[in-house]
């Protein structure tokens, strides 16, 4: 909290998930055997895991498997959840676990998620999380390289005017810097995150990934009053689109909602 949350900063923690029973239980098999049939959608095209195992073994930097099949664990993969705990100290006071947190306040919005990949397979975009969420992502099996950008660089990123946490830069990994100049000015920070280890990404911090071999990474998301501010600037920004009038009671309602919580967090040892 003290040394990295409330300074904004990136770490890759080694022991959060020692305990996990996924080690040694979770590889690319034990999907294709256990749960072939669970499906996920990669740029438009729905794929069965038992077939996407197969891909993600076979994929090559030359013929890359489409990358990432993800999927929720909370709605749709819960026969999984037992492996992928206990839960880490700091997601204990996670507000989106609060009974005061209402899921409609960021609609679809996965904050549970379970991603495969195989060999050269990068994430399609440069983004950073919606909502302000801290992104606590653990390698369970296979290295992947994470590559970050300070929130100050967003003015390098291109950001989408509709979207504004997502890069509209084409193969940022091979990036055309004609059409896209400021980018060379752009500062990543990388590091390979190894089995066991789990990397915690800042709010607002531009990031991306790259699985290096057959990868399975689960991916939670936090939200506490440290990044309540992002938080409600992004449920602000999307809701004005839709009212103005509900977006500037919504400002009202969300620093309530902050302050109630903070209260309530001073009496709860968890959610
Ligand atoms: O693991 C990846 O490919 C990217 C994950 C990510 O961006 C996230 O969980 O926020
Ligand atoms: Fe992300």
């Amino acid at each position: 909290m003290n040394e990295y949350i409330i300074p904004n900063k990136p770490v890759i923690l080694t022991d959060q998930s020692k305990d996990w029973k996924a080690y040694n239980v979770f590889t690319p098999e034990f999907f294709k055997k256990n749960f072939p049939e669970k499906t996920a959608t990669i740029k438009g095209k729905e794929y069965k895991l038992g077939e996407y195992v197969d891909m993600m073994l076979a994929s090559t930097p030359e013929n890359p498997a489409p990358y990432p099949f993800k999927v929720d664990l909370d709605r749709k993969f819960t026969e999984i959840l037992e492996y992928v705990q206990p839960d880490f100290e700091v997601m204990r006071k996670n507000r989106l676990k609060s009974p005061m947190f209402r899921n409609g306040l960021i609609p679809q919005a996965s904050t549970l998620e379970i991603f495969f990949g195989g060999a050269a397979g990068w994430f399609p975009y440069l983004h950073y999380d919606l909502y302000g969420l801290y992104a606590i992502v653990t390698q369970v099996y296979g290295h992947k390289e994470f590559i970050l950008y300070k929130p100050e660089e967003g003015k390098y990123m291109y950001p989408d005017p509709e979207h504004p946490w997502k890069s509209t830069i084409e193969e940022y990994y091979k990036p055309n810097y004609e059409k896209y100049p400021l980018f060379k000015h752009a500062n990543p920070m990388s590091d390979v995150v190894a089995p066991g280890e789990t990397v915690f990404v800042p709010k607002g911090w531009w990031h991306t990934a790259r699985s290096m071999e057959p990868t399975i990474s689960i991916a939670k998301d936090l939200l506490v009053h440290q990044n309540w501010d992002l938080f409600s600037k992004d449920v602000v920004f999307y809701k004005r689109k839709q009212s103005p009038v509900k977006a500037n009671i919504m400002v009202g309602y969300l620093k309530a909602l902050d302050l109630g919580m903070g209260i309530h967090e001073k009496f709860i040892s968890k959610y």
